[in-house]
This record gives C-alpha cells, structure tokens and sequence, in this order.
C-alpha cells in the first residue's frame, strides 16, 4: 500500500532552478523563488554576478550562504570582489562594496571564502552553465580561460556574439550579457535580464526547461 503523497514523491523529477544575474537585487531574488514555488528538494543554480551594482548584496550573499541546495559559477563581479579580497584591499570609502562590506560585518571573510569556492562553470549532463560563455573555437570547457568564462561576448577576431558560432553539444546557460528578454537559441540560453537596470529576474526550470521572470521593482542602476 503506497500513500499519495509519497507516489508523487516518487514520481516528481527532481527539479534545477537556474537563476540569472542577481546584482544585490534581493527583493526580487524573493519574487522569483516565490514565483517558482521553491521546494527545499529543488537545487538552484546561480549563473554568477550575484553581487554589486544592486541595492542589498549583503543580503544576497546571507543567503546564499543559508543555502545549502545553492551552486554558483563565479561572474566577473564576484570574482573582482574576491581578487581585492585576497589582496588586502578593502572596498572604497563610501562605494556599494563598502556598504556591504560594513552589512557583512565579521562574516565578510566567510563570503569570500564561499565566493572563493564558487567553480567557473558547472556541468549537468546535457547542460552547461557559465556566467558568460565560450570561446566556440576552442574544443573543451576545460580548456576555455577563465578569462573568457567570466567576460566573453564577440570573441577576438570574431564579428559575432560568441553563442552565434558555438557548435558543441551541451546546452550552454549564462547571464551576463543584460538584455530585455531572456536569449533562448537551440544550444543557448541567456538569462541576464537586465534585473539591475530595472529589467526582470530570470530563472530556468529544469527539466521542463520553462522560463520565469519576475520584474525588478524599480531601476537600480542606470545601463552604460
Ligand atoms: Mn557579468
């Protein structure tokens, strides 16, 4: 005799929610795991840049770290945190880094450390998850710099997006490249939209592969 509850149990896939570039936009990082009706059995992926630019990176990282179903690919922002980290560089007087190196308090180092741990790309079977992208003329994600994997868009000496002349075999999801509308190309999927610039939050539902956006709550920073 089998309960209800425990045949679903059985039977639900275990679901990855991918989450684009959060930049300190907490209140809207809520919204979407609202809006995906998050279950402590989900594993979340973040595509990196959960920090800066925004209004509430502290609270970000707090919970990132509360979180223990949580991975995260390092983006440039994180990674430009944690280099002045491990150089001994405290943030500028009165700059947002500060603001939230001052929230963090003594747990400060510990974000770092976590940040620190953080991969420059996880693989899921069919999936990849980068913050940025690929250089699509070199063969395997281990070989790709990091360089690239955090900041890649038109590569050297190329005249296209990188993801226009990517031709591998995992479906690459990243962030970084803010636009208004999530990219979704057969062997690509963007999520950066634009949260920061008072865009929408993004996140992939896996394995549906069902798209969720919630929208940011006002402009946080002004796009370049
Ligand atoms: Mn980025």
């Amino acid at each position: 005799m089998s309960h209800p509850d425990s045949d679903s149990q059985i039977t639900a896939p275990k679901r990855t929610i991918i989450i684009g570039d959060v930049h300190g936009c907490f209140h809207e990082l809520k919204k979407l795991l609202e809006a995906v009706e998050i279950r402590p059995s989900d594993e979340i992926i973040s595509v990196g840049d959960l920090v800066r630019k925004g209004p509430d990176s502290a609270a970000v990282l707090r919970w990132a770290m509360e979180t223990p179903n949580l991975r995260c690919v390092l983006g440039n922002h994180d990674a430009r945190l944690l280099f002045r980290w491990l150089e001994g560089q405290k943030p500028d007087r009165g700059s947002a880094d500060w603001e939230m190196h001052r929230q963090l308090g003594d747990s400060y180092n510990d974000a770092m450390e976590y940040i620190r741990s953080w991969p420059l790309y996880i693989e899921m079977g069919e999936f990849l998850v980068v913050h940025a992208g690929l250089d699509p003329r070199v063969s395997t994600v281990r070989l790709q710099s990091p360089h690239d994997l955090m900041t890649i868009r038109v590569p050297d000496g190329m005249h296209v997006p990188w993801y226009e002349a990517y031709t591998g075999e995992q479906v690459v999801v990243f962030g970084h490249w803010a636009r208004n509308e999530p990219l979704i190309r057969p062997k690509t999927i963007g999520l950066d939209t634009s949260c920061v610039y008072g865009g929408h939050l993004t996140a992939l539902i896996l394995p549906e592969r069902r798209l969720i956006s919630v929208a940011a709550e006002k402009v946080y920073q002004r796009k370049d």
